[in-house]
Order: structure tokens, then sequence, then C-alpha cells
């Protein structure tokens, strides 16, 4: 098989949540442009028009649909439209999500709750919904997108920390239960990627752009592009034997004490 093989996702159905901006987009554009007929979901019925037109301007004739990820019936009627328009889902990218900087101690639990739905709940109601038609037709990939902090903490970031921490092991979880069947069960954890999540901590001279770039050994924040062509990697025919992985596209930052500021790092 020619490498371009690999990578050819021609035939395959490929459904990335929350795909309508950020780095759902440069996901589906990255599976589409590799020949992927790709679903876009979101909540929001303005931004999958938008978004239509935007993957349309890159040459990729999309499959829109709003469904809230949180909701089990919502998922399942959503999941059976497809199934029944475009054919059975090949390649699910749980990749909406949430966040609330919100100290643990002014949190109100139902702020917390609400974060772990979309984070963490949602990719298990819409992973275990997918499943079957993979499991059936013995093959399948499922990205679910998880975080540095998937590995750290930080302060203020407690309820979506908890959320990717519990995602990378119900990534482990999927891959043990399904792996047999020939589905490939991964996650992508990002590092700081500018995107809308991130405008917050990135623009307007805030602090946390300083840390950014003096933790990140690359010394930039990371590109949705960069996501778009890990799961590109993970989506192909090149990762059959990647399973229950967590690729951190991170610039080196979890490789990466820290750095004094200066010249001299000894
Ligand atoms: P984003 O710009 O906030 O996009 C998140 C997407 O998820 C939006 O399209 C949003 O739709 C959708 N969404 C939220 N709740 C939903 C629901 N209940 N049902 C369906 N769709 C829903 O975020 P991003 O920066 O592109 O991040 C995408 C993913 O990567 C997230 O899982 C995030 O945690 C993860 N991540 C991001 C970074 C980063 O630095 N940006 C780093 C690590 C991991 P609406 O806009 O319509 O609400
Ligand atoms: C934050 C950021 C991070 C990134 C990402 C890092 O407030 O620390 O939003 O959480 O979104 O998850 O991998």
């Amino acid at each position: 098989m020619s490498v371009f093989d690999l990578f050819n996702l021609e035939g395959k159905v490929a459904l990335v949540t929350g795909g309508t901006h950020g780095i759902g987009l440069a996901v589906g554009k990255a599976l589409g442009q590799a020949g992927a007929k790709v679903c876009v979901n979101d909540i929001d019925e303005a931004k999958l028009a938008s978004a239509k037109k935007e993957y349309a301007e890159a040459g990729i004739d999309v499959y829109t649909l709003v469904f809230n990820v949180t909701d089990e019936k919502d998922v399942d009627a959503g999941i059976s439209k497809i199934e029944k328009e475009v054919g059975t889902i090949d390649i699910l990218v749980n990749n909406a999500g949430i966040i609330k900087r919100i100290p643990i101690l002014d949190m109100p639990v139902a702020e917390y709750k609400q974060v772990i739905d979309v984070d963490l709940i949602a990719p298990f109601i819409v992973g275990k919904r997918v499943a079957p038609g993979m499991i059936k037709k013995r093959a399948g990939k499922i990205i679910n997108m998880c975080s540095m902090m998937s590995q750290y903490g930080r302060n203020s970031v407690s309820a979506y920390a908890s959320a990717k921490g519990g995602l990378k092991l119900l990534t482990a979880n999927m891959c043990c239960e399904w792996a047999k069947y020939n589905v490939q069960v991964n996650g992508i954890g990002p590092g700081y990627i500018a995107t809308a999540q991130t405008a917050p901590i990135r623009e307007g001279n805030h602090p946390f752009n300083d840390l950014v770039m003096t933790r990140t050994p690359a010394n930039r924040w990371g590109e949705p592009e960069d996501i778009g062509n890990a799961a590109l990697f993970l989506a192909s025919k090149a990762s059959q034997f990647v399973n229950g992985h967590v690729l951190y596209v991170d610039g080196g930052i979890l490789a990466n004490f820290g750095y004094v500021k200066g010249e001299n790092q000894i």
C-alpha cells in the first residue's frame, strides 16, 4: 500500500462534533481533504450554516446536523439520521467541548456538572451510540479530544481538567473493549491552541500568554491545523496499531519543566 493510500479516506464517513470552528473545523477540513464524507455537528444552527460555506470554500461538501451531544435522545436521533442518509460512521471525532475558568470555592456544582456533561459524559454517549456500527463493520476510528489538562491541573479549571483526565481513561477503556473488533480509539491532547476557547487568556496582553510562550519549547501557540493533521493520522490506516493512546500535540510543553528568564539556563 502506498503512503498516499495509507492516508486516503475516500469512502469513509466521518463525524466531527462541534466541528463549526476552531479545532473541530480544522479536523473536519483535514479529514475532508483526505476524501472522507464529513458530517459536522454543532449545537447552533446558524454556526452550522456558516461553517458549511467555509467548508465549501475549501472544496468540501459537508453534511451538517444539529444535536446536543449531552442529550442521549438527541444524539440517538442524530446518529440514526446520519446512518440513514449518509452511512455507517467510520470515523468519530469527539471534539465538542466547553471550559469554565472558575476557582473551586467559587464554582457552583451545577456549573461543574455542566462541564463534565459536555467534556466527559458526551463522548461516552456519542461513542456508545456510534460504536455498534463500527463493531458490525469490524473497523472504526474514534478520536477523543483530550487536553494537556488530561495530565495537568491548574488554578480555575478543575471541572475541565477532571473531565479531560477522565476522558483519557475513557479512551483507554473504549480501546480495551473495542480493539478486538478492529476499532482503534485514541485521544489527542492539544497544548495551547489559538481558538475562541483560549482567546480570553491569549488576547489583550493577558499575562497567561507569557506563561504559554515561555512554557512551550516551540515558543508559539498551536494552530488548529496542527491538531487537524494529528487527527488525520489517527483517522487513517497509518495508525492501525495505535490504540488507547493520547497523542499530545503541544509544541513540547508537557516535556518541559520550564525556563528561567534570560539566556542562562544552567
Ligand atoms: P471552541 O472554539 O470552544 O469549540 C468548541 C465546539 O464545541 C463549538 O463548536 C461548540 O459549539 C461545540 N459544543 C459545545 N457544547 C456543545 C454541545 N452540547 N453539543 C454540540 N456541540 C457543542 O473550542 P476549541 O478550542 O476549538 O476546542 C475544541 C476541543 O478541543 C474541545 O474539546 C477543547 O476542550 C479541546 N481543546 C482545546 C484546546 C485549545 O487550546 N483550544 C486545547 C486542548 C483541548 P458552539 O460554539 O455552537 O457552542
Ligand atoms: C486553560 C486553557 C487550556 C486549554 C487546553 C490546554 O484555561 O488552561 O483553556 O485548558 O484549553 O485544554 O491543553
